[in-house]
């Protein structure tokens, strides 16, 4: 089963959108493999952010990703990462389809509420960043065969 990398960040946690994200992953079917609250150091977030190092909103998103606490998860399911970006919609959430978590609780890039992995080798790398070997648990759910084939 694949896995990515899901950051609930400060914006979300502050306006009180931690359960209804975590409900859209989970009412997909989504299994939460690990989830914990942290605040994000700068050196970790200079590493999860490192391919934008030079852009304009560089600077900005460091800023905003370190300034408060987030909740980050590892969600496992077949085709997680795609199913978890989709799930978020378009980067902007002006472009973002109706019914994502982006379009339908956010308004503007530097504020769009949630990450996920967008491949996976950056699923496997952030995961990494994030997260111990022995923090993300592989369990067994009851309605799993409900759920994939
Ligand atoms: P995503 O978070 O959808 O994977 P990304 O990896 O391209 O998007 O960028 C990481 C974050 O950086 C994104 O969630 C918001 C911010 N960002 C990206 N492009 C931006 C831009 N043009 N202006 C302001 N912030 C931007
Ligand atoms: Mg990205």
């Amino acid at each position: 089963m694949e896995r990515t990398l899901v950051i609930i960040k400060p914006d979300a946690v502050q306006r009180g959108l931690i359960g209804e994200i975590i409900t859209r992953l989970e009412r997909r079917g989504l299994k939460i493999v690990a989830m914990k609250m942290m605040q994000i150091s700068k050196k970790l977030a200079a590493k999860h952010y490192g391919v934008h190092v030079g852009k304009p909103f560089y600077e900005g998103l460091i800023e905003y990703i370190t300034s408060n606490p987030v909740a980050v998860m590892a969600v496992e399911g077949r085709q997680a990462i795609e199913i978890v970006r989709n799930t978020m919609g378009a980067t902007n959430p002006a472009q973002a389809a109706p019914g994502t978590i982006r379009a339908d609780l956010a308004l503007e890039i530097g504020r769009n509420l949630v990450h996920g992995s967008d491949g996976p080798e950056t699923a496997a790398f952030e995961l990494g960043l994030f997260f111990g070997e022995d923090e993300i648990l592989s369990w067994k759910r009851d309605t799993d065969r409900w759920i994939s084939e």
